[in-house]
């Protein structure tokens, strides 16, 4: 297997993959129009018709599908196969309130696994690894995606689930587990428990394939160095399949998208309108070898860069800058845009960990913003004094970062909770309010 899962299609000729993609996007336009009476509608109302999509160029002139729309079609409406041809359902986390569910085929599931194996294989496994996939299982994806293309590599998998942090760490020495998967915020928890615990020694990891939410890179280096593993990156979305839409190899500069199954654009979230490579924007995909649940230019709230700049490491896949944020998750306060990973990188810079929450309010018509973050334990000894000036250094940092106040607050190790999935970082008050 080598470096690459599939090197045929991971490392095509650009030529070569366009053409595919455009064959691919013709039959899906076809099926998905004869089919999927929700989408032929919004094809209808925009005028435009299947012979009309003859190349990629022509992308852009089909209608957008928005999670406004899976809602509206829930749960068949968007179905492309009849339902007793589908073996499988997953459905979203819900951290944005909304629930989308997805519909696999047997072929949806082997294509999905696939692109898991991929990243597996990028993150340098090979038959020979002991896999540790403590994604949660069930509706969520990233249990079963991980645990699909670890089957397809061929490696021993601990199909362990999220919690449970103890029978995680002695699983992880007793089996040697030498790749992670999970999401960030509980990865950089059982690096913070194993090395309090002084059992570094006995872990036996290598690389980690961390994804489902945003981290940044000193996040990714804090990780690495507590548990002495390379951490990759993974990105995905339930809509269009789950985790392995794409995977960080290893020059860890950005995510190959699996461009023979999903094209990806990048619009203005406000106009639209595609925009050029590197520019910043909101991330589109248009699925093209699915099934059951083949969603054309939908709007995944992601925003980000795409690049097609030649790759070290032989892919030829486009590469997809790190998320910066969601366009929903972005926090307007007194104004200003404000990004919980800006939040996180100062926090991060200034030697705290990723424990902090985000408390957003309204008062007396005003616009609040707290951040409340953990002391580290050599910190907390400290007299009050000494506390309000670290207080007061994150209050300037953030100033220089946001260009707004914003207050702060130390709080004592250990008192904000440890999340098992995807941490919860915000609390926006004035939503509840509202
Ligand atoms: O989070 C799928 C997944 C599972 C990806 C495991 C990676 C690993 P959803 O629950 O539908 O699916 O959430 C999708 O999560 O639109 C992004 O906003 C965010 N997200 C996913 N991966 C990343 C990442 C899974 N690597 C939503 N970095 C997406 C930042 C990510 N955000």
């Amino acid at each position: 297997m080598g470096k690459y899962y599939n090197e045929a299609v991971e490392c095509m000729p650009r030529e070569e993959l366009r053409a595919l993609q455009t064959k691919r996007l013709i039959d899906t336009v076809h099926r998905v129009y004869q089919n999927v009476p929700y989408y032929r509608n919004l094809m209808e109302k925009k005028g435009v018709t299947p012979d009309d999509i003859q190349s990629l160029e022509d992308l852009h002139k089909l209608p957008f599908l928005t999670k406004d729309d899976l809602r509206d079609a829930y749960p068949y409406g968007l179905l492309a196969m009849p339902l007793s041809d589908c073996v499988r359902i997953q459905s979203t986390s819900g951290t944005t309130g909304r629930r989308v569910v997805a519909f696999y085929t047997q072929h949806d599931i082997d294509l999905w696994d696939e692109c898991c194996a991929r990243a597996i294989v990028a993150a340098g496994g090979t038959k020979d690894d002991v896999v540790h996939v403590c994604y949660g299982y069930g509706l969520f994806t990233g249990g079963p995606g991980l645990n699909g293309g670890s089957h397809k590599v061929g490696c021993l998998t601990l199909p362990m689930s999220s919690g449970n942090t103890d029978r995680q760490i002695q699983f992880m020495i007793d089996l040697h587990s030498t790749i992670l998967c999970c999401t960030p915020s509980y990865a950089a928890y059982l690096a913070e428990s194993i090395y309090e615990r002084g059992l570094r020694d006995q872990i036996h990891l290598k690389a980690g394939i961390f994804g489902a939410e945003a981290w940044t890179q000193e996040m990714r280096r804090d990780i690495e160095e507590k548990l002495g593993i390379k951490a990759y990156d993974i990105y995905g979305l339930t809509e269009i399949s789950g985790p392995g839409v794409s995977f960080e190899c290893e020059e860890q500069t950005g995510m190959h998208i699996n461009e023979d199954h999903f094209i990806a654009e990048i619009i203005d979230p406000v106009t639209g309108e595609v925009l050029p490579d590197g520019e910043k924007g909101e991330l589109v995909f248009t699925s093209i070898s699915k099934e059951a649940f083949p969603l054309l230019r939908y709007r995944t709230r992601d925003i980000c860069v795409l690049s097609h700049e030649k790759c070290s490491c032989g892919r030829t896949h486009v590469k997809m800058s790190k998320p910066m944020g969601r366009s929903d998750d972005m926090l307007i306060v007194k104004g200003v845009n404000v990004f919980p990973s800006q939040i996180e990188t100062v926090l991060l810079n200034k030697g705290y960990a990723a424990n902090y929450q985000i408390l957003v309010d309204r008062v007396n018509h005003s616009d609040t913003i707290e951040v409340q973050v953990e002391m580290m334990p050599e910190m907390f000894s400290g007299t009050v004094a000494d506390i309000t000036n670290k207080e007061k250094e994150l209050v300037d940092a953030m100033r220089a970062m946001l260009g707004i106040y914003v207050r702060v607050k130390l709080v004592e190790p250990k008192t904000i909770a440890r999340s098992e999935g995807k941490a919860v970082r915000v609390i926006d008050k004035r939503k509840l309010i509202d």
